[in-house]
């Protein structure tokens, strides 16, 4: 049982609580448990046999319970109670954008259907149109958007979310009017997965129609799914919803807070609010009343979301760390952390070429690192194990190591100071073992580790499997720990905690893997990391010369993760990053 198993339960218990009309704190209190365990520096399981699940925070006794009885029996009474009253199939439902718990549960209750499907016919049908509080409008709107789900999914990466965002972002912000414009939501959160985009606009009420009229004419805009004085919503080309918010410019600090979210941290702000006798909502800061109720009469003055941080005693939280998932002390404490930031980044770490399953040769991949500004690129092409993906046999490895000697003494003499380092993506093998014999391991600078086979092995085998890889000398870095492809598929089953500690302890990192498939390290193993004093490095494993930007997403995340640039070894120069690797 890994803590990623006891988050998921309790996410089915917040949705289903939803769906059955239960009171809304109390599936919170389900969510925010989730998230906690997500969270956590160690195995929930440790928990369980010390006795101390009610000491982690968010965690109360009833809770404590349900864990105890999911470790125990492998499900949990308040899941199995709803599980009979909610079908597992409205769950589904909570992704159709426009549609709200209080409706699937009507529209279920008044038609017995539960599958996504029957309810697309019955809007088609006219059923759901006759239904109160309806209409066809809504029965329409319900068609368009589980077509949309077919065609789409409920999330976006990273970079398609952010490749929507920018051009609104630009478009938005130079609009007449608009005083001041910020994108807010789960993409100022620096996510790996974005539902959809928000931004937020400050501008006089009387501006508000014609920025929304030029919003929801842009070339992307395919759908307007809402109109309102305050709000619009679009659907774009590739499926995304953009809400666009105008508020006044007094309103502007608080309500760019609130949209930013998370949820869980804004619960957390809201409290701090009531201990210091005010209230915090989307439209600002106020004072308490004496029945202890908001007095919009009596509005703190605030200019900027700093401002309203200090009034609650805390410096400011950057939007990446807005996650309650230990910025409330940190930032009570410090004025700010150490982030690393792309312009840290020295060498491009981690990347294929044609002699594996790369596009550009090694040669071109160099150029491209040099066109961008680095020093240094490792080649880490794929080894002889994984020879779906064209890996190297002893021969080429030999062969590649000249064209590298090769490259690197044509660099010296035009006086290019750039370097390509020997590596190699190694196949960590079913036992645990390299993918070479020493004397080849020995030839290289050093070697990323990574699983690609067995994806599906019990964790403890799997922990076996890695620990050995760690523990091998010839190992620098270890490759995209869990193997999950975002949206696509699941990560495997590891104690991530107890990887870091192995890592940290044998001085290897344990990469981000860049790719916006990936994003692997998880950012939300980044307070284990920094406890643990873990290494990263930002790799794009990058298979074309675009690839390499990736960097950037791995930066975000890195961000996120809370690391700081002395512990991301691509943040070296060629010489100490030598020093490092070959240490
Ligand atoms: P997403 O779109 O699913 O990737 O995630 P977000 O975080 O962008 O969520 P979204 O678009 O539903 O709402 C934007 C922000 O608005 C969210 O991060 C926090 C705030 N917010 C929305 N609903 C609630 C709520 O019920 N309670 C609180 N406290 N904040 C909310
Ligand atoms: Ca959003
Ligand atoms: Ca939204
Ligand atoms: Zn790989």
């Amino acid at each position: 049982m890994t803590n990623q198993d006891v988050a998921e339960k309790l996410r089915e218990v917040y949705n289903l609580m939803q769906l059955a009309g239960e009171n809304r704190f109390r599936a919170i209190a389900f969510d925010r448990a989730a998230q906690t365990i997500e969270g956590l520096n160690d195995e929930i399981t440790k928990h369980l046999e010390e006795d101390t699940l009610t000491d982690i925070k968010g965690i109360g006794k009833s809770i404590a319970e349900d864990i105890r009885q999911f470790a125990e029996t492998g499900t949990m009474p308040v899941l199995e109670d709803l599980k009979e009253r909610v079908p597992k199939g409205l769950i589904e439902w909570l992704n159709i954008s426009g549609l709200g718990p209080k409706n699937i549960s009507k529209i279920h209750k008044k038609l017995g259907i539960t599958e996504i499907t029957e309810l697309k016919e019955a809007c088609q049908s006219g059923a759901v149109a006759e239904l109160p509080g309806l209409g066809q409008k809504s029965a329409d709107k319900i068609i368009k958007s589980i077509e949309y789900l077919e065609k789409f999914g409920e999330r976006a990466r990273l970079d398609q979310a952010l490749d929507i965002a920018d051009p609104f972002f630009k478009f938005v912000k130079n609009l007449d009017g608009v005083q001041k414009c910020e994108i807010a939501g789960s993409l100022r959160r620096s996510r790996e997965t974005i539902g959809d985009i928000d931004i937020i606009v400050a501008a006089n009420p009387d501006d508000a129609e014609s920025i929304f009229d030029a919003f929801v004419d842009h070339e992307l805009v395919v759908e307007v799914l809402g109109r309102g004085d305050t709000k619009s919503s679009v659907r774009t080309e590739n499926g995304r919803q953009v809400d666009l918010r105008i508020v006044k410019p007094e309103e502007y600090p608080a309500a760019l807070m609130y949209f930013t979210g998370s949820k869980e941290h804004n619960i957390v702000m809201r409290q701090r609010a009531r201990e210091r006798g005010m209230a915090l909502n989307e439209y600002g800061l106020f004072k308490l009343s004496e029945e202890k109720e908001t007095d919009f009469d009596k509005p703190v003055k605030t200019e900027s979301e700093a401002e309203i941080y200090k009034k609650l005693d805390l410096h400011f939280v950057p939007p990446e760390h807005r996650e309650d998932r230990g910025e409330f002390d940190f930032y009570y404490d410090h004025e700010e952390m150490e982030l690393v930031s792309e312009s840290d980044i020295k060498g491009v770490v981690h990347a294929h070429s044609t002699w594996s399953d790369g596009k550009y040769s090694i040669k071109e991949m160099a150029e491209a690192c040099i066109e961008r500004g680095y020093e240094y690129l490792t080649m880490s092409d794929h080894s002889k194990t994984a020879a779906y993906a064209g890996g190297l046999t002893i021969d080429q490895v030999k062969e590649q190591w000249e064209e590298i000697d090769n490259l690197n003494e044509q660099f010296a003499s035009d006086k290019i100071k750039f370097r390509i380092f020997k590596s190699i993506e190694s196949d960590i093998l079913g036992d645990g073992s390299l993918d070479y014999p020493d004397e080849i391991l020995e030839g290289f600078d050093f070697v990323i580790a990574s699983v690609h086979s067995s994806l599906n092995m019990p964790l403890e085998q799997m922990m076996e499997r890695f620990e050995k890889a760690i523990r091998n000398p010839y190992t620098r870095i270890v490759g995209h720990p869990t193997n999950r492809l975002l949206l696509k598929r699941k990560e495997s089953k590891l104690d991530m905690n107890r990887l870091i500690e192995i890592a940290a302890e044998e001085n290897t990192a344990i990469e981000i893997n860049a790719s916006p498939w990936r994003l692997d390290l998880d950012w939300r193993f980044g307070n284990k990391a920094k406890e643990a004093g873990l290494l990263t490095s930002i790799n794009p494993d990058a298979h074309s010369t675009d690839g390499i930007d990736d960097i950037r997403y791995g930066v975000m995340i890195a961000r996120k993760a809370k690391f700081e640039p002395a512990r991301v070894i691509n943040t070296k120069s060629a010489e100490q990053f030598e020093e490092w690797v070959k240490g």
